[in-house]
């Protein structure tokens, strides 16, 4: 009872100092708090917070100030308190969903409205009930918001048992650790950061050095206040998972090394049987000590501490708790990378097919074998080691590609709010981590952080003049089509040409085609030009622009399109903002807009061939080709009549032509739509796959040509396509001159090929509709392979 009037005493002084935040709510603040409360979801049995407490006073009571001076006496305190109090949770309550600001960090943010009143009413309300309350309305996103919280709570003298509470709430590393500085010796927080998910996939609050620092600083005091040995065993722990789970295995083991044997005995942890009552924590215990177990295994064995790696392995072994499939999965593949048991040429199918080698197929959601279930960075270095000494170079590029794990650029706010959590000596610690994760990161040649990378380089494959209109005439409008003659006969389909003229007895024709420019779900359409030479006409050329990006046509102008030597094309600009293409489309912006725009040329510079294979220069630029030799590949066949002229043609390997018809089949012909507009039926040739390749929409005559992106093109060398295929590694890919416009061509991102090559596991994307497939291949001679779908998908 004194302790009630001792905290109600405080709130009356605290009231005193800030009487503006105690006048009783509105009947706009009642309403909307009782529509929005979490209070209403309150389920029996739970501990009952104040926001509960004051929506139960409000329930109970449809007189205001009754309810109110019920929830006083709830809680103890004097009505103008409660007043105050109840003011608080209602203005979370109503501000909790407001728009976060990149800057600002949310509403509890210095300077924000809610944050005065939280550090004027909560903060000083003496129990730290107040704070818990709120906890859980400023529970889980943003992690900026989170960060604040913590650091408010911090200051309250309660600060452990709220953050403990919040905790409760939410298994974080920021709440944890914040707690776990404070209360180092606590055994609950020591054995939840020993388990919690300590992930490192995301921005910089997680591979920022955050939580290293953080763990140190907190095993540091835990052991100066003299912590018992299953406490230092579950800090060993979490620090070692994070170590490894940084792909800092050096690290790793120098601190494991470092640990008294008392500590090491224990480690990982015991995983014990899951009860069916809430078995989360527990199960993710299991999950911690298994990874711990493979990974610092993986680790030691790297370390030549091959003992060690036993004996951790084999104290694992004795865990209670059953292994998962994939927990199994990643302990087969460690296994036979630390003591090689199958021939290297049978590895294939353990670790692709996902079938054991002897042919039983092992219970399983897709046909997805060990290389799938490899998560910690510790095995699969070493485990890479293992194919890449039998040969499987497809694997290894999967395994060692992206880095050691997900790095993603994110809002570097988390990281500078949660900075101000830090004392100085942990900051320092902090940023010591931060330098020794970054150093880490660039030794394993992965890219500074991962975004998706956007093919095609904003350089044209043609240079135009842009000039303006000459004075006095005007600018042709969009719609203003001038209707075409009746008898028109033209090269291309009417619903491509975009500009018609006549010039004497001469014709031309502007026109939209895809065939060298995949437009997606822009209409960034190539344009070409076809025009007549003594009544016939000639071939046409590709321009080297793309519809809207930034020009556009116009139907007609005052300015002729030939005149002598001279091209002159009118168009409008309508630049489209890069930024704001998105899948699907929501709409674009426009960066600039003018109109009376004309671009200026040589005809013969347009139509020079200069090597005379049959590819104008402007065409072999946009496809990568070599304008000067007119064999780009060097194999004898020009580049204008070679079907795949960037990949020099040789005699395939063994199932290597099986493999290239599988992925070609497979890419092209999935007819789903996808990123490309409907496809056509091929009118003349009846090949819908390459109506379907070369994007479905407009196109000339003998003008087929199909991209795709691939590790190695040179799996293509040997296939007779009647098309065109051109076939470039990302690197190749991301530097065509595509003047800006988007270019998505498909890619085949993982080829995982069996040592005789009969055998393949091949994912395919073609931005958003793609697949993976298992070929079988024959072992001689052109036949196809067996193709068996895994996956397809679209979204
Ligand atoms: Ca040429
Ligand atoms: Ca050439
Ligand atoms: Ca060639």
């Amino acid at each position: 009872m004194r302790v009630l009037l001792l905290a109600a005493a405080a709130g009356a002084v605290l009231l005193s100092a800030a009487p503006a935040l105690a006048a009783p709510p509105t009947e706009a603040q009642w309403t909307d708090y009782l529509e929005n409360t979490y209070a209403r979801f309150h389920s029996k049995g739970e501990a009952l917070t104040w926001d509960d407490r004051l929506y139960q006073a409000a329930s109970a009571n449809a007189d205001r100030s009754k309810a109110m001076a019920a929830f006083a006496r709830d809680i103890g305190v004097p009505v103008e308190a409660a007043e105050a109090y109840a003011g608080v949770i209602m203005a979370v309550t109503a501000g909790r969903d407001a728009a976060c600001d990149r800057d600002k960090g949310c509403q509890l943010a210095p300077g924000a409205p809610i944050r005065e009143i939280v550090e004027e009413v909560a903060l000083k309300e003496p129990s730290g009930e107040l704070m818990s309350t709120l906890s859980l309305a400023f529970g889980v996103t943003p992690t900026s918001q989170k960060a604040v919280f913590v650091e408010l709570a911090g200051r309250h003298p309660h600060a452990v048992e709220i953050l403990g509470r919040y905790f409760g709430y939410d298994e974080d590393p920021i709440a944890l650790g914040a707690l776990a500085l404070r209360a180092p010796t606590a055994p609950t927080t020591a054995d939840a950061l020993s388990r919690v998910p300590l992930e490192v996939a995301g921005g910089p609050e997680h591979w920022g050095g955050w939580q290293e620092a953080v763990l140190e600083a907190a095993e540091a005091r835990a052991l100066a206040a003299g912590a018992s040995v299953e406490v230092q065993a579950a800090y060993a722990q979490a620090r070692l998972l994070r170590l490894l789970a940084l792909g800092l295995s050096d690290d790793a083991v120098a601190l494991w090394t470092a640990y008294p044997e008392a500590v090491r005995a224990r480690l990982p942890l015991a995983a014990a049987v899951c009860g069916k009552v809430d078995p989360r924590p527990c199960e993710q215990a299991s999950e911690a000590s298994y990874r711990l177990a493979d990974d610092l295994a993986a680790a030691l064995w790297s370390a030549g501490r091959t003992d060690e790696a036993r004996a951790v392995l084999a104290r694992a072994k004795t865990f209670a708790a059953p292994r998962t499939y994939a927990q199994r999965q990643r302990l087969s593949a460690l296994t036979e990378a630390m003591t090689p048991t199958l021939a290297d040429a049978d590895l294939f199918t353990p670790f692709v097919e996902g079938r054991k080698a002897d042919g039983k197929a092992e219970r399983h959601e897709r046909p997805h074998g060990w290389l799938f279930s490899l998560d910690t960075p510790a095995v699969r270095k070493l485990v890479a080691a293992r194919l890449e000494k039998a040969g499987y170079a497809g694997m290894v590029r999967f395994l060692t590609r992206d880095g050691p794990y997900g790095r993603w650029e994110t809002d570097p706010v988390a990281l500078n709010v949660m900075d101000g959590l830090l004392d100085a000596d942990v900051k320092a610690l902090r940023l010591r981590w931060a330098g020794r994760i970054d150093a880490a990161w660039a030794a394993t040649g992965a890219p500074e952080s991962r975004t998706e990378a956007r093919l095609g380089a904003p350089g044209r494959a043609f240079t135009w003049r842009e000039t303006r209109l000459p004075d006095g005439v005007g600018a042709w409008g969009e719609k203003d089509a001038p209707e075409l003659p009746k008898d028109l006969k033209l090269p291309v389909p009417l619903d491509a040409v975009g500009r018609y003229e006549r010039i004497g007895s001469e014709q031309a024709v502007l026109f939209a085609s895809s065939d060298y420019d995949l437009p997606g779900e822009i209409p960034a359409f190539g344009v070409w030009l076809a025009r007549t030479q003594n009544g016939a006409w000639k071939p046409p050329v590709y321009l080297g622009l793309q519809q809207s990006f930034p020009y556009v046509l116009t139907p007609g102008s005052a300015v002729p399109l030939i005149e002598g030597d001279r091209v002159r094309i009118e168009v409008n600009v309508r630049e489209i903002d890069p930024a704001s293409i998105s899948f699907p489309p929501v709409g674009l912006s426009i960066k600039r807009r003018e109109d009376g725009v004309v671009l200026e040329a040589s005809l013969a510079e347009l139509e020079r061939d200069g090597d005379a294979d049959g590819l104008t220069d402007a065409a072999e630029r946009r496809l990568g080709l070599d304008p000067a030799n007119p064999d780009s590949d060097g194999d004898g066949l020009k580049d204008g009549t070679d079907p795949i002229p960037a990949v020099a043609r040789k005699p395939a390997g063994p199932g290597e032509n099986g493999l290239a018809a599988a992925v070609v089949k497979a890419v092209f012909h999935h007819d789903a739509g996808a990123i490309m507009v409907a496809p056509r039926k091929g009118d003349d040739d009846g090949l819908d796959l390459l109506a379907a390749a070369a994007g479905g929409g407009p196109r000339a005559p003998r003008m087929n040509t199909v991209f795709l992106v691939a590790p190695d093109p040179s799996v293509f060398a040997g296939l007779d396509l009647p098309f065109r295929l051109m076939v470039y590694t990302p690197e190749q890919a991301a530097a065509l001159p595509t003047g800006g416009a988007p270019f998505f061509p498909p890619r085949v991102t993982e080829v995982l090929s069996s040592l005789d090559g009969r055998r393949h596991y091949v994912v395919w994307s073609a931005s958003w509709v793609g697949g993976s497939f298992l070929a079988t291949c024959p072992a001689k001679g052109d036949k196809p392979c067996k193709v068996k779908e895994v996956e397809g998908w679209i979204s």
